[in-house]
This record gives C-alpha cells, sequence and structure tokens, in this order.
C-alpha cells in the first residue's frame, strides 16, 4: 500500500455495475421488456446465445451485494436503474414496485454508509420506446426527461450524484452504427438525431434533476486519447474525426453550448431541422461534474478505399493486453484527464472517474491490482497537472453480464460462479479495500454541490 498515491480530502473511492449486466429478474416486479432484452434473445447477437435473463440474480440478492460493497469500505456505489422497471413501457405513470425496489437499494447504501450514485440510462430502453423509433424519434428525450422527474420525486433527497447517460457515444457507435449492441442498427447516414436526442434528453433530464433534487448531475462519456498511425496527413485526418466523435461530439454540446466542427458529416439532412432553436440551451444547462470512463487510448488510421467510415480502428500493439486483449495503458487517463482540462478549461467541472477497469478471470489477480494502481497514478497525476477529480469508481464490484460477450469477460472485485450465484472476492477486492478505507474521511457531497 505504501507505494499508492496520496488523494485529496474528500476524494471518494467506489465501485459500477448497470442494471441490465447484473439483475435478472427480467420478468419480475412489473417490469418491462428492454432493447437488451429483445437483442440479447435474437440468434446471433450474443456469444453463445446467452442473455441477462438471470445474470447475477441482484433483484434478489442485492442485500448480500451491498454488503460486499460496505465490507470494501467503498464509499460510494455507481448504479444503474432500468427504465422499464420503472415505466414499463417507457411512459405514463411510475409502476410502483420498480421504484420501490431501487428505493430500499438507496436506503440500503445510505444505512451503510455509501453514496449513492445513481444512472438513469445504461443502455436498456424499454422497448416499447424503441418501436416507436427508439433515440432517432424526437418523442425518446422528451419520456427521459419525465422519467427522470419521476426519480428525482422519489430520490432527490437521497442520491448524491446523478448520472443522466452512460456512454452515449457507445451506445450511438456500437447499437447503431456497427449493429453489435442493442438495438442493433447500422445507420451509415443520417445518425445525427440519435446523437442529438440523446444530448437533448440528458439535457431534459438535467432540468428535471435540478428541479427535483439539490444533488449534482452528470453524465459518464467514453473518452479514449486518439492515437494517429503516423504522421500522413491522411491518417492525421482520420484521427481529428475520430477525435471528434468520440471525445467531444457528446462533450462540446453540453459544456460549450455547440456542436464540434465537422459534426455535419452525421447527416445528409438540413441540421436545421433536427437541431431545432433552443435545443442546444437545454443541452447546455450547468451540470455539476463530468464522469469519465476510461478503458483504452484509439489508434487510428485513413480508412480502406470504399469503407464507409471516415477513419478505421487499430489494434494497439506493445501493450499489456486484458483477457478482452484490450491495451493496458494506465497514462492514456492521464493523457486524456489533462487534454480535457486544456480543451475546455473553466468550462470542466469537477471530473468523477465512473469506470475503469480490466477482464481477467484468475482468483489471483495481480493484473487486476497493478491496472487499478496504474489508474491511481494516474488520476494522482492528473490532479498534479491541475484537474479536479473528486473520485474514482472501478469497474466492475462483480463478474456480469459483458454485453456482446455474454458470461465471457469477468470485470469483478469480485468473481461470480454463474451456476450457483456464489460470490467470490478475488484477491483485488481485498487489495481494493486497503485502498478504499485508507482515504480519508469524506464530508457530505450534497453540502458541497460543486461536487
Ligand atoms: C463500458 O463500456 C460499459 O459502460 C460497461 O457497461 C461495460 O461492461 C464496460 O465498459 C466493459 O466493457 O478494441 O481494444 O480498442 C466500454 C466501452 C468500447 C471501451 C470498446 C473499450 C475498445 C477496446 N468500450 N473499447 S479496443
Amino acid at each position: 500500500m505504501s507505494d499508492l498515491p496520496q488523494f485529496p480530502p474528500g476524494f471518494r473511492f467506489g465501485v459500477s455495475t448497470a442494471s441490465y449486466q447484473i439483475e435478472g429478474a427480467v420478468g419480475e416486479g412489473g417490469r418491462g421488456a428492454s432493447i437488451w432484452d429483445t437483442f440479447a434473445h435474437t440468434a446471433g447477437k450474443v456469444r453463445d446465445g446467452q442473455n441477462g435473463d438471470v445474470a447475477c440474480d441482484h433483484y434478489h440478492r442485492w442485500e448480500g451485494d451491498l454488503d460486499l460493497i460496505a465490507g470494501l469500505g467503498a464509499g460510494a456505489y455507481r448504479f444503474s436503474v432500468a427504465w422499464s422497471r420503472v415505466q414499463p413501457t417507457g411512459s405514463g405513470p411510475a409502476n410502483p414496485e420498480g421504484l420501490d425496489f431501487y428505493e430500499r437499494l438507496v436506503d440500503g447504501l445510505l444505512a451503510r454508509n455509501i453514496d449513492p450514485l445513481l444512472t438513469l440510462f445504461h443502455w436498456d430502453l424499454p422497448q416499447a420506446l424503441q418501436d416507436l423509433g427508439g433515440w432517432a424519434n424526437r418523442d425518446t428525450p422528451m419520456r427521459f426527461g419525465e422519467y427522470a422527474e419521476l426519480l428525482g420525486e422519489r430520490l432527490g433527497d437521497r442520491v448524491k450524484l446523478w448520472i443522466t447517460l452512460n456512454e452515449p457515444y457507445i451506445h450511438f457507435a456500437l447499437g447503431h452504427v456497427q449493429g453489435i449492441h442493442a438495438p442493433g442498427l447500422q445507420m451509415l447516414s443520417d445518425q445525427l438525431p440519435v446523437v442529438h436526442h440523446l444530448l437533448l434528453g440528458h439535457g431534459l433530464a438535467v432540468s428535471a434533476l435540478h428541479r427535483t433534487s439539490s444533488s449534482p448531475v452528470t453524465l459518464a462519456n467514453n473518452y479514449s486519447p486518439v492515437w494517429p498511425k503516423s504522421d500522413s496527413e491522411a491518417d492525421q485526418m482520420a484521427a481529428a474525426v475520430y477525435d471528434m466523435v468520440q471525445n467531444h461530439l457528446f462533450t462540446a454540446p453540453i459544456l460549450l453550448g455547440e456542436y464540434p466542427p465537422g459534426y455535419e458529416f452525421l447527416t445528409t439532412a438540413d441540421v436545421d431541422s433536427i437541431v431545432l432553436e433552443g435545443d442546444l440551451e437545454v443541452i447546455s444547462q450547468p451540470i455539476q461534474a463530468m464522469g469519465v470512463n476510461y478503458y483504452n487510448p484509439s489508434l487510428i488510421a485513413a480508412p480502406p478505399e470504399g469503407d464507409p467510415l471516415p477513419f478505421a480502428r487499430l489494434e494497439l500493439e506493445g501493450y499489456p493486453k486484458t483477457a478482452f486483449d484490450w491495451p493496458v495503458v494506465p497514462d492514456g487517463l492521464r493523457e486524456l484527464l489533462v487534454s480535457l482540462k486544456e480543451r475546455y478549461g473553466d468550462r470542466l467541472p469537477p471530473v468523477w472517474i465512473t469506470e475503469s477497469g480490466c477482464s481477467w478471470p484468475d482468483l489471483d489477480d495481480q493484473f487486476r491490482i497493478d491496472y487499478i494502481a496504474g489508474d491511481l497514478a494516474a488520476v494522482r497525476a492528473a490532479i498534479d497537472a491541475g484537474v479536479d477529480v473528486r473520485g474514482y469508481c472501478t469497474w466492475s464490484l462483480m463478474d456480469n453480464f459483458e454485453w456482446a460477450e455474454g458470461y465471457h469477460q469477468r470485470f469483478g472485485l469480485v468473481h461470480v460462479d454463474f451456476d450457483t450465484q456464489v460470490r467470490t472476492p478475488r484477491r483485488s477486492y481485498e487489495w481494493y479495500r486497503q485502498v478504499c478505507t485508507a482515504a480519508a474521511p469524506r464530508p457530505d457531497l450534497q453540502q458541497d454541490p460543486t461536487g
């Protein structure tokens, strides 16, 4: 432990999860179907035909899971609400059983002295809304604002940090362009409506949460430092486009009130028919934190001729690889935090690392310990360089349903046997417990609305 950096007083260490990845109980408590139920039950979409029907059975085992978080001494738990538990078809009155479940969870966290950090949308859109066009339909952000209001009314006095959207860029790119995540669309043109409506949904949720809660509000963006493959003009241009879509498309409108230069290629229609007057004001309402999810840098080159995309993603060689084959580049986290600060300056609110982690199966997981230690050194270096970072939540508390990879990737501090549901803390759990318990005592987040 002695080699671990020190963090400012009040810095929070926590763990993250998401509803569809852990809850199971998809037909219980009045829950409606989500796009991930549909997608995972479509042949050929998820490895080995796996799905989240049972997942970690967290819906029934939540108390034991909260004890695991408490056992870490963690100061924060980031989880997400399944929209279709609260509103089975994505609109209309709340389903009381759904709200009750999350209220028990929040109260259970507070009873254990853990700050609840609540994500409203971690990709599991109610299927009924997808049937009406999903995020391509301008009604969806309106529905999202109403859903946010229901949660704010019920839990606004107890949730300590609100996260509207998880990784809108990944949901857009993998779900609506590549088609390897739900809803499985492969839109090659006219992508701007999905992007814009996600942003508008964020803005409307921010309004609803500010009306109903005094806690800070943010979103969790997935950022990746972009490294061009060469100095050639073609590679540099491709990298610039990639940097714009991955890192700034869902940040510049929120922090600066304008889309980043070059975004127009996302539609063949007239931009003004999609981005209506007043929208950017809604989108750019002040947020009190910026959630950063980090996994690895992106190596980008010019696309092969005839490719429909304006860039090509290449494999990054020369780094250790996780069991998912993702490169391990902890300093990329420092690089990206510093670059966000350079680009957005005082517009960048205090940062929370809302996710970072690795797939590694062994119970004796020195690999994961080194991974998190690398992250913490990078965060410390970013703080030293002037970035205001307030917390770090590792992905994930426990092994769970890893989207298109099913149960084949294990990101947990805690191992889950998916036949018996037995939870077994890995060595990293014990190590991270020391990190959490060594952290300085923390003041109440709600008394410090700047984050
Ligand atoms: C997050 O997404 C999600 O929020 C979470 O639900 C998920 O379980 C977790 O991460 C782990 O996947 O091909 O080597 O360049 C992460 C989004 C997109 C990050 C793909 C890494 C490229 C890896 N990821 N990306 S690589």
